[in-house]
């Protein structure tokens, strides 16, 4: 071993560099998303700005101006299981299962992440990530679009030479971290010229529309790049009034409602490509792959209070598929919020941080203040012999625990669906079968897909756990 001498370079600080590498890439790639990253800014400053606690609750300006996520769409298990281990080496791993059958496409996906509070405090970048789900095709396009697949290698042979070494090290060093990135990165570039013949896109397009998007391209191209913005209805209107097409609606829970994750999006930019033809020439044709995204992040919830949001959006999309159906597209739009306003505020109990802890909803990191936070107040005298639930309440209200709610880091199936569509090509098919097959994809990936309520869980109970550690150690439970 040579490296001994040569320190290692930690996953964060990979996942940071590469996080902005990528951001980099894609500002060259698709300028309008350069420019959003400037409103998104702009916007987040503002806000800090008039609310002064709120940075130390969200992380500096820095990280949520920095932070994001991205999206990949592979074509195989083999593929996928690769991705895995490039993730890893930037410590994100698989959380959740998304069944995208539901909406007719032939994809299932996983979020990869950072889990550790400590990672994810760091830089907390994210990629959903889809594989291909040849089970629902029929069996004749299924064996066109394996065989296609599987002459394909979108890992450059550096790559994967690098991924050996991480391996039998352990790690890298920081001359190994910065060629990891650069070489990671090719494999999310956008290539301007398909690798079949127009007559076969044609055909996948037919079928599906990312079925011709995933296995037709050299590499799964990052097909969109989301900041995180302090108000989503702000970049909503900045947008459509530059004359950016957005989607319709923004995605998830109602404006005044501080839970999950709210999106919206420009639509897929239509980019011209080649096509390698037969006879040796090429023809041209377009592609609509990739969007911009925004996104806006709250409070995680628990399992109950998740369950009752999906059953309400469903509702929502429901009538307003209806409402869409009967009166069209612009009305759609103008009467949306208010669709989703009502369901929720007759449905959904809990309209603020406060609410969403009294009805025992949200998931909140809890810390016990310094004196030096309290100053002149006596210090809080605690009964052994009381519940640790009752103590929490007490010192909640007296100002010695400060309660904040933990980040939502995960994404919603039925945000992700609208996202997904509203970038189809108009001439995409759809898929009939509406199945999930979480097994299905575990197998690809080689492992099954963490749990993320388990982790929101985790997170609270480790700092319950620490408050009353802190407690002890100040003398103060009798
Ligand atoms: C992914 C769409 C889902 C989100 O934020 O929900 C997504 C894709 O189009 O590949 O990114
Ligand atoms: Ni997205």
């Amino acid at each position: 071993m040579t490296t001994t001498s040569q320190k290692t370079v930690s996953a964060l600080v990979i996942r940071a560099k590469f996080s902005a590498a990528m951001s980099e890439m894609y500002r060259r790639e698709v300028p309008l998303y350069g420019r959003l990253i400037e409103l998104v800014r702009e916007i987040n400053n503002d806000i800090l700005r008039q609310n002064p606690g709120l940075e130390t609750e969200l992380g500096s300006l820095d990280r949520v101006s920095e932070e994001r996520h991205g999206a990949i769409r592979l074509g195989t298990p083999a593929e996928l299981r690769t991705m895995a281990e490039v993730f890893a080496v930037m410590a994100m791993y698989p959380v959740g299962y998304y069944d995208l059958s539901v909406a007719g496409l032939p994809v299932h996906s996983t979020a990869f992440r950072p889990i550790d509070q400590a990672e994810l405090a760091g830089n907390p970048f994210r990629v959903f990530t889809s594989l291909l789900r040849t089970d629902l095709l029929e069996t004749s396009i299924q064996r066109e679009a394996e065989d296609t697949l599987v002459k394909r290698d979108i890992f450059t042979p550096r790559l994967r030479e690098l991924l050996r070494h991480h391996r039998d090290q352990g790690g890298f060093g920081e001359a190994e971290a910065d060629e990891f990135i650069r070489e990671a990165l090719e494999t999310f570039r956008w290539h301007a010229t398909a690798r079949v013949p127009r007559a076969f896109y044609e055909k996948l397009l037919s079928v599906n529309s990312l079925l011709a998007d995933i296995v037709c391209f050299r590499g799964p191209h990052i097909n969109h790049l989301t900041p995180r913005v302090l108000d989503i209805y702000r970049i909503h209107q900045t947008m459509e009034k530059m004359g950016i097409e957005t989607i319709p609606e923004v995605q998830g829970p109602p404006q005044h409602c501080p839970i999950l994750l709210k999106q919206t999006s420009f639509k897929a930019l239509n980019e011209e490509i080649r096509f390698p033809e037969e006879d040796g020439g090429s023809s041209e044709g377009k592609h609509r792959a990739r969007f911009g995204e925004i996104e806006l992040r709250d409070c995680a919830v628990k399992p109950a209070a998740r369950a009752l949001y999906d059953k309400l959006i469903a509702e929502v999309n429901r009538e307003a598929a209806g409402l869409r159906k009967e009166a069209g597209e612009a009305e759609y739009r103008r009467q949306y919020p208010a669709i989703l306003e009502r369901i929720f505020r007759e449905g959904f109990p809990a309209w603020n941080h406060d609410e969403l802890w009294r009805e025992k909803l949200g998931y909140f990191h809890f810390r016990l203040k310094e004196t030096e936070e309290n100053p002149g107040k006596n210090a809080p005298i605690v009964d052994g012999g009381r519940q640790a639930e009752e103590v929490l309440e007490t010192l909640c209200e007296s100002g010695w625990i400060a309660r904040t709610p933990i980040t939502y880091e995960d994404f919603l199936p039925v945000s992700a669906a609208g996202i997904f569509k509203s970038n189809l090509d108009g001439r995409s098919g759809a898929i009939q079968t509406e199945e999930p097959n979480q097994t299905l994809f575990e197998e690809a990936l080689g492992q099954p897909v963490l749990d993320s309520f388990a982790l929101y869980a985790k997170e609270e109970t480790a700092s319950l756990t620490q408050v009353m550690w802190n407690l002890a150690d100040r003398g103060w439970v009798r």
